[in-house]
């Protein structure tokens, strides 16, 4: 397992990277050009600033989330070639960056859905909350009005995208979750070779959360389905970025079962616990099992068994000590995740060295 932290760039985040570089056991960061509007080349002089940035403390830049694919590709739309182009003109840009692995999704109009970002939990520390009955009542543009006055730009809620909208929820009127498989077949039709040709994996991120929203489909949401979506190709670029938040939010999908039988396919694991309320909604909490209903402990076990070389990061964490940060990004609780994972993973290893001296 090679830990990983995300940082959003130079005057960007509220981490900086001499943080990051004390938080033991962290060799890269997972990064974007978050400025780039889907769907836009990401210039080669861009990444290589970032690439000094991160060279300065060390650390690698193998991971990148996410080049956003443009609403037109995922519509199907007649424009989709040229943004296609672009994608595949991005990814082989990164590559020079000696990017290896580059997450996507391919979640309609928004990225994750939450309905509050500081939902106090019972330590007084906050953290990203989804009400159910909340979302299924709401118009989703005060959601947006919601996400987007936390001051900062939020990934998957950038003003380009939420600039069309409506359009986007008309267009999707239009469009059925087959469709939506067949618009996301031919885009990895289409970009999969490249990705191969630079040495690159493409790790789909699954849909978060992982069922319909606002009436729009869902496609990466169990089992079942990342087994449909690892059938349409062989290629050793056709991975997954595994998040256990974004499935575990859902108490049918057994994460450890999904690792165990997809490990190899895994480049890029997001690891993080969400507590589930019986009536279907549910709050990020502290990475550790006990406090959340998603078995980390049993995740990192099925990682190390089956020897994971891939990139991990602790995805989201709360907001503690008042800290201000970007919602769910914030160093405190993140580092202290890093730490519990590497406790279990190092357990783990002790275990298993024992047991191969016995
Ligand atoms: C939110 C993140 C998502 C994720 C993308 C992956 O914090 O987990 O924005 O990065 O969906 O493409």
């Amino acid at each position: 397992m090679q830990m990983t932290f995300r940082w959003y760039g130079e005057n960007n985040d509220s981490v900086s990277l001499d943080q990051i570089k004390q938080i033991p056991g962290v060799d890269g960061l997972v990064w974007a050009l978050h400025h780039r509007a889907a769907g836009e080349v990401w210039p080669e002089e861009e990444i290589m600033e970032v690439k000094k940035q991160a060279d300065a403390y060390g650390f690698h830049l193998d991971v990148v989330e996410s080049i956003n694919v443009h609403e037109d590709i995922k519509l199907g739309k007649s424009t989709r070639d040229e943004y296609i182009e672009n994608y595949k003109t991005s990814i082989r840009n990164v590559a020079k960056a000696g990017a290896k692995v580059v997450c996507f999704n391919f979640m309609p109009v928004f990225d994750w859905t939450r309905t509050d970002l500081y939902k106090e939990l019972e330590d007084g520390s906050t953290a990203l909350f989804y009400e159910k009955a909340k979302v299924d009542n709401m118009d989703p543009n005060d959601l947006i009005k919601q996400i987007t006055n936390s001051g900062y730009t939020m990934p998957g809620w950038e003003p380009e995208r939420l600039k069309t909208i409506k359009e986007s929820f008309k267009a999707y009127e239009e469009v059925d979750e087959e469709q939506i498989w067949a618009n996301l077949e031919y885009f990895l039709r289409e970009v999969l070779p490249v990705a191969e040709e630079v040495d690159i994996k493409l790790a789909i991120h699954p849909d978060d959360p992982p069922w319909p929203v606002f009436n729009l489909p869902r496609l990466i949401t169990s089992e079942q389905a990342i087994e449909r979506y690892l059938a349409i190709s062989d290629s050793p670029s056709h991975c997954l970025t595994l998040c256990s938040g974004s499935l575990g939010a859902n108490p049918n999908n057994d994460i450890p079962a999904i690792i165990r039988r997809f490990h190899d396919r895994i480049a890029f694991a997001h690891i993080r616990n969400v507590r589930i309320y019986e009536n279907g909604d549910f709050i990020e909490t502290s990475h550790r099992t006990q406090d959340g209903s998603v078995p980390i402990d049993d995740i990192v076990k099925a990682y190390h068994e089956n020897g994971f070389e891939g990139y991990a990061r602790p995805d989201h964490g709360r907001h503690l000590w008042n800290e201000e940060c970007r919602p769910g990004y914030g160093l405190y609780d993140r580092a202290l995740g890093i730490m519990h994972l590497w406790g279990l993973w190092d357990a783990y290893e002790l275990v298993k060295k024992k047991e191969e001296r016995e």
